[in-house]
């Protein structure tokens, strides 16, 4: 359907119960928030599911849309979920019920009965801004967590997905109160402090080779334990090493248990992703791939630098 078709057939319907997904981000969190407020001011009946895994960086933006215990819904609309299987534990039973799926993701699934998918925009928040739009809705609590959507799966508008039609949503929501500019420094001007200490602890062990151009950077159990870091503070920490000047290829090792090894692997055009991480049994994209060895983590260390040289060799 589109935006017009999908918010025609939300005001058809009533008592409306919203899901996100697994390990729950910016985009999924603040669709679900601007649509549930979009609904409740079009006169209905919505409230969020409670997503056990949502972190303190999005907990005040949708938490007071969380439904109550006991909570009477008659419709179930999905946000930024590709397929049933990243619902998290406590969806899982609503997999086969879901009366339309809102995403954005080129892999979604068609689990839904009915759906609003569109994969040229960067964030899910762009097509809930449009349906808002088209239910006569839009204001600053809807705004808000909008803003959210599209600023976080954008990384602040510089992720290569970011369109025109990113920031023309981001700049209409704007309009809607200065809110922004402490969301922008929430999600992109703070970092916890066991971060930065993952971050050091990270550089300090780095390996580099061809003048600079490869960097090997491996995580342990340990490292954790002593940055005094949770899961979220490694959060997209694949990222760190290829934002060192010079660095066209990074691979970020992570130690699962003492034999078994995570690794991804961050690419130029000199070299194909995917086809290394398949030498180790992975894949991914051609700039972004990763493989889980059962090696312990410095054995990876060299298996991943031979599959680079073996690529190369390959040309
Ligand atoms: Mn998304």
């Amino acid at each position: 359907m589109t935006a017009a078709e999908t918010a025609a057939w939300l005001l058809r319907r009533d008592n409306f119960l919203i899901l996100t997904h697994l390990r729950p981000d910016g985009d999924t969190l603040g669709c679900a928030a601007g649509l549930c407020a979009a609904l409740r001011r079009a006169g209905k009946t919505a409230a969020v599911l409670p997503n056990p895994e949502v972190t303190s960086t999005y907990a005040d933006y949708v938490s007071p849309y969380w439904a109550s215990d006991g909570y009477h819904h008659e419709t179930v609309v999905s946000v930024d979920i590709a397929t049933a299987g990243l619902f998290p534990n406590n969806a899982r039973p609503y997999a086969e019920a879901v009366d339309l799926a809102i995403d954005h993701h080129p892999s979604y699934d068609g689990f839904a009965a009915e759906c609003c998918v569109d994969p040229t925009l960067a964030a899910c928040g762009e097509l809930v801004y449009a349906i808002c739009l088209e239910l006569g809705q839009m204001d600053p609590e809807i705004a808000l967590p909008l803003y959210v959507a599209v600023s976080t799966d954008t990384g602040c508008f510089v992720y290569s997905n970011t369109t025109p039609n990113t920031h023309r949503v981001a700049a209409a929501l704007m309009e809607h109160g200065d809110f922004y500019r402490k969301v922008n420094k929430r999600c992109f001007r703070t970092v916890s402090l066991p971060r930065l200490k993952l971050e050091s602890l990270l550089l300090a062990g780095m390996e580099f080779h061809d003048g600079g151009a490869i960097a090997i950077a491996g995580l342990s159990l340990d490292m954790m334990t002593q940055a005094g870091a949770g899961e979220a503070d490694a959060e997209d920490l694949a990222a760190f090493a290829g934002q060192i000047q010079g660095v066209r290829i990074s691979a970020t090792l992570r130690e699962l248990s003492p034999t078994r090894t995570k690794i991804s692997l961050r690419t130029d055009d000199s070299l194909n992703a995917t086809r290394t991480c398949a030498l180790l049994g992975g894949g991914g994209h051609a700039a972004a791939a990763g493989a889980t060895v059962d090696l312990p983590l410095e054995q990876a260390r060299h298996a991943v630098l031979d599959a680079i040289r073996q690529i190369q060799r390959e040309g």
